[in-house]
């Protein structure tokens, strides 16, 4: 097992025996190993920098027990419909201004309708032609709506496995782990850039964070974009007041992903406001390469771009800039 983290090969046949001895190592080895791997793969001063935005927001009718849009749940959030087209180019425009990349569009939707698709479409289309890399996340797709997104030019489709196939019933019931396994497949069918991930922080063991990481990394191929979030605590939700998760288990997570995945974008994605800045310059040691950058996440905050700048100017770290010209051209209209 060793030598193949160290040799840096693309594998998707890990077993959980060697993702457990990975979670086993001293930190110090961990971070070594992780960080080996990722220098042989990327610039380790560089961070990619996405902004997300919630295009339809609340009312969902999903049960997804960490979620401030459930439906489900007393959350206090206000509903809103799809956003119109002038309000999500204004955003975009504001990311771009800010530095980020990649403008990321959710919707608390089960999944879209053929309709939905129409006006989330038309999103996509002038997103990228502000010169952006476009990301959607709609929840549950068909073959034909994920080739109808590729047609329109969508360059990442974000939908996460969450958790371990083995905890995920304590987390989701309306919808099970196969139908997610099931929409990844379409979205790499359909020649998308794949970006999934999942949560830590939910009450999950160990093992079960080994186990998403396996799946993850077991995918025929793996994600370009690898989410891997903190659980946000939302009063009113089933999972708010979950024991959190610690500071080092989660680096270690990090770490783990960064070795299995060795080319793939790791996100340090929501729960950087409950992180100390030395908590996150660890995660980028550990190899992770990618963000969320901007005030505020889906429905909840995120910190604020200039505490951001001046983590990165602490760190030395830049944002990765984008050539999308060559980024479409070597990719077939998708990024790395
Ligand atoms: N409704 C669509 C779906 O679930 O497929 C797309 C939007 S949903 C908000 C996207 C992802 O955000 C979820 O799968 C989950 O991994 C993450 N997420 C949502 N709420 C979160 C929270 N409170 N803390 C951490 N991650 C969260
Ligand atoms: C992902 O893995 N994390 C983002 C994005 N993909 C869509 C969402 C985080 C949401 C955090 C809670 C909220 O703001 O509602
Ligand atoms: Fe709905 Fe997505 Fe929230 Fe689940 S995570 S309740 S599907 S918006």
């Amino acid at each position: 097992m060793t030598t193949a983290a160290l040799a840096n090969e693309v594998r998707n046949d890990w077993s959980l025996d060697e993702i457990h001895d990975l979670f086993a190592l001293p930190f110090n080895d961990l971070l070594f190993r992780a960080q080996t791997v990722h220098r042989r793969n990327f610039d380790p001063n560089l961070v990619q920098v996405s902004t997300l935005l919630s295009i339809k927001t609340g009312a969902c009718a999903e049960d997804c027990a960490y979620c401030s849009q459930s439906a489900k749940y007393d959350t206090g959030l206000a509903r809103e419909r799809l956003l119109p087209l002038a309000e999500v180019i204004a955003a975009a425009e504001t990311a771009r201004a800010k530095g980020a990349t990649r403008f990321c569009m959710g919707a608390a939707w089960r999944n879209p309708t053929d309709k939905n698709l129409d006006r989330v479409i038309e999103m996509i289309q002038a997103v990228r032609s502000l010169g952006m890399q476009t990301c959607v996340t709609l929840g549950m797709l068909s073959e034909s709506q994920a080739r109808r997104l590729r047609d329109a030019g969508l360059d990442y489709y974000n939908h996460n496995l969450d958790t371990s196939p083995e905890f995920y019933g304590n987390v989701i019931t309306t919808r099970t782990f196969q139908d997610r396994l099931d929409t990844l497949r379409q979205v790499r069918g359909a020649g998308i850039n794949v970006c999934a991930g999942g949560i830590l922080g939910m009450g999950e063991s160990g093992n079960d964070r080994a186990r998403m990481l396996q799946e993850l990394a077991n995918l025929p191929q793996h994600p370009e974009s690898v989410p891997i979030n903190m659980l946000v605590q939302v009063e009113g939700t089933p999972l708010h007041g979950s024991e959190p998760i610690d500071a080092l288990a989660f680096v270690r997570s990090i770490a783990v992903a960064r070795i299995l995945m060795p080319r793939s974008y790791v996100r340090l994605s929501a729960g950087r406001t409950e992180m100390s800045d030395e908590t996150q310059a660890l995660c980028f040691f550990a190899g992770a390469n990618s963000i969320f950058y901007g005030e505020r996440l889906l429905t909840t905050d995120n910190p604020g771009a200039d505490h951001d700048q001046a983590l990165f100017a602490r760190l030395g770290i830049a944002r990765e800039a984008l050539d999308l010209e060559a980024d479409r051209q070597t990719c077939g209209g998708s990024g790395h």
